[in-house]
């Protein structure tokens, strides 16, 4: 007898990926869309097997995330979006929304949504992890990369 250990790579074979990226804070949520793609077709990903649907803020990141995997044959779908605290609640309320909506999905369909979502003090905060010490939409392209391959040898 000998433990069956089970590992997803970074390389699944001909994976179909979604990604939706908020227009709100565009200027840091196109640089983690530059970061996913970068990965994705480095990692294999081939570009027809690439759909980007933008939406208006983080906040109608899980809807959109939803109907895309609904409409597609998806693998795997990132959600990108930068949420940066400002004086109310209202913060709170968005990351709170967007968590567990995106949660919500990865469990409803089995299937893997990557959590690319920033949630910081600032606009420099953010622009730090796009920048020069690694961007995290390329990260969260990574994780999809792994669960989508975990995923297809534990659902084997
Ligand atoms: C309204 C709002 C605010 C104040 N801040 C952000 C933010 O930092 N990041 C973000 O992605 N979206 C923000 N939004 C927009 C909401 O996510 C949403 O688009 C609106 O409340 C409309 O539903």
């Amino acid at each position: 007898m000998s433990i069956n250990y089970i590992e997803g790579n970074t390389e699944p074979e001909n994976a179909k990926v979604g990604i939706v990226v908020s227009r709100w804070n565009s200027s840091i949520t196109e640089k983690m869309l530059s970061g996913a793609l970068n990965v994705l077709k480095g990692n294999g990903v081939s570009e027809d097997h690439i759909v980007v649907a933008r939406c208006p803020g983080s906040f109608e990141l899980p809807l959109a995330v939803q109907s895309l995997m609904n409409s597609k044959e998806l693998d795997g779908v990132i959600a990108l979006g930068v949420v940066i605290r400002g004086g109310t609640p209202h913060f709170e309320y968005v990351c709170e929304a967007v968590t567990q909506g995106i949660l919500e999905i990865n469990l409803k369909k089995n299937r893997p949504v990557a959590f690319g979502v920033l949630t910081t003090d600032n606009v420099k905060q953010a622009l730090e992890r796009v920048g020069e010490q690694g961007n995290k939409g390329g990260e969260a392209a990574l994780a999809l990369l792994e669960m989508i391959s975990l995923q297809q040898k534990l659902n084997d």
